[in-house]
């Protein structure tokens, strides 16, 4: 996306039990086409029980359609992954609208912010794998032709040759990701052995990871107000003036979303084993974020899918200098005071409170 691109962003409201309600949701969409440097000239939501085979119904396309007479804008962003189909059909009611989902967006915000090969690579792959069942559509220009006999033989050859050169392409990336892999692995053993403990900052994109991360170990990782601004881990030792008994080593890494695509989470199996290897996980939280207890939930509930969920675990609410009082923001989740440490990575307040509570675990991980 450029940065003079003009995007409506849409969204539905299907009443489900939702970790968002919609209205968050849709705001952490614009969040994201801000990160891509897009530019939000409208937002359109909808309460519909469910989908219907365009995403939106009849009449907010019409709504779309009018209001691009006065706001002109390029792009609708919706809400939610849309199924090759859905994305056809709203499309055709669009042209030459471009439609785009969700998950197409923060695939193109991780395209933007991958920096190391294996973070592009991992970043192509994903790509690959959520284009190779939407090819189709991207020929429909022959069907327009008007279809039937003598239409359909090249638009149906070019199709197969491109889905064939798509399955080759993810092959070879697969197989590089796979060395990149266990050149990690042995990386990390080897740390292992020499009797360090590792600690992984996981949690909520924009919740201040890189920040803490630079804070401990004395570094100088981008930390920005923006969704997904690290993409590639990074792992340091912790900075000598904390005094700290055991030796450990800290890994920066991806953040989670609400709905992150599976094709990403399956992509980023190498760079997210990071997680899985190390001892203890550090899971940071924005304690002025009004939908904390819901990003608390959404981030539980991938360290579960990734089977990450049962490590001795220190919650850290971070970005405490924001608020008035402590209590502002925590009356939905109770949090055991043992393992959760309360501070500014920004203003450096109550770190050493965190180091306490870190050895506190890491303590007992060495002598167990
Ligand atoms: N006020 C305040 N801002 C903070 C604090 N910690 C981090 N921030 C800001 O929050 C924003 C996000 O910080 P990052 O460290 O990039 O967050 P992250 O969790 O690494 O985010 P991703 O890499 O995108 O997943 C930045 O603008 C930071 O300056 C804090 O303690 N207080
Ligand atoms: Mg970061």
């Amino acid at each position: 996306m450029s940065s003079t691109e003009r995007v409506l962003i849409t969204g539905i409201n299907t009443n489900r039990k939702q970790y968002y309600d919609a209205n968050s949701s849709i705001e952490e969409l614009g969040e994201l086409v801000r990160s891509v440097d897009g530019k939000i000239v409208a937002k359109i939501t909808q309460s519909l029980k469910n989908p219907t085979t365009h995403y939106l119904g009849k009449g907010k396309i019409q709504e779309i359609i009018d209001l691009n007479k006065t706001l002109k804008f390029d792009t609708v962003v919706c809400n939610d992954e849309l199924s090759p189909s859905q994305q056809k059909n709203l499309e055709k009611r669009l042209e030459p609208i471009k439609v785009i989902d969700r998950t197409a967006l923060i695939l193109d915000l991780f395209a933007k912010n991958a920096i190391t090969k294996e973070g592009r690579l991992q970043v192509e792959l994903a790509q690959h794998q959520y284009l190779l069942p939407r090819i189709a559509g991207q020929w429909s220009h022959l069907e327009r032709l008007g279809g039937g006999i003598g239409t359909r033989g090249p638009g149906e050859t070019q199709i197969e040759t491109d889905r064939r050169l798509i399955r080759n392409r993810i092959k070879t990336i697969k197989e590089q990701i796979e060395k990149v892999r266990k050149h990690r692995q042995n990386y990390r053993k080897n740390r292992n052995r020499s009797g360090f403990i590792t600690a992984s900052l996981i949690g909520y994109t924009n919740a201040g990871k890189s920040q803490l991360l630079n804070v401990l170990t004395n570094s100088n990782i981008k930390s920005q107000n923006k969704l997904f601004s690290t993409l590639d881990p990074t792992t340091r030792k912790l900075s000598n003036k904390y005094n700290f008994k055991n030796n450990i080593l800290l890994s920066d890494t991806v953040g989670f979303i609400d709905k992150l695509p599976t094709t990403l989470i399956a992509a980023f199996r190498a760079t997210l084993e990071e997680i899985s290897d190390s001892n203890v996980i550090i899971h940071v939280l924005d304690i002025s974020d009004k939908e904390l207890s819901n990003k608390y939930e959404t981030s539980n509930k991938i360290l579960k899918e990734l089977g990450y969920n049962n490590k001795p675990t220190l919650i850290v609410l971070n970005k405490i200098d924001k608020l008035k009082n402590l209590d502002e923001n925590l009356s939905e989740i109770e949090f055991h005071n043992n393992n959760t440490a309360y501070i500014s990575a920004l203003k450096e307040i109550n770190i050493e409170e965190f180091i306490t509570k870190l050895s506190y675990i890491t303590d007992q991980i060495r002598d167990s």
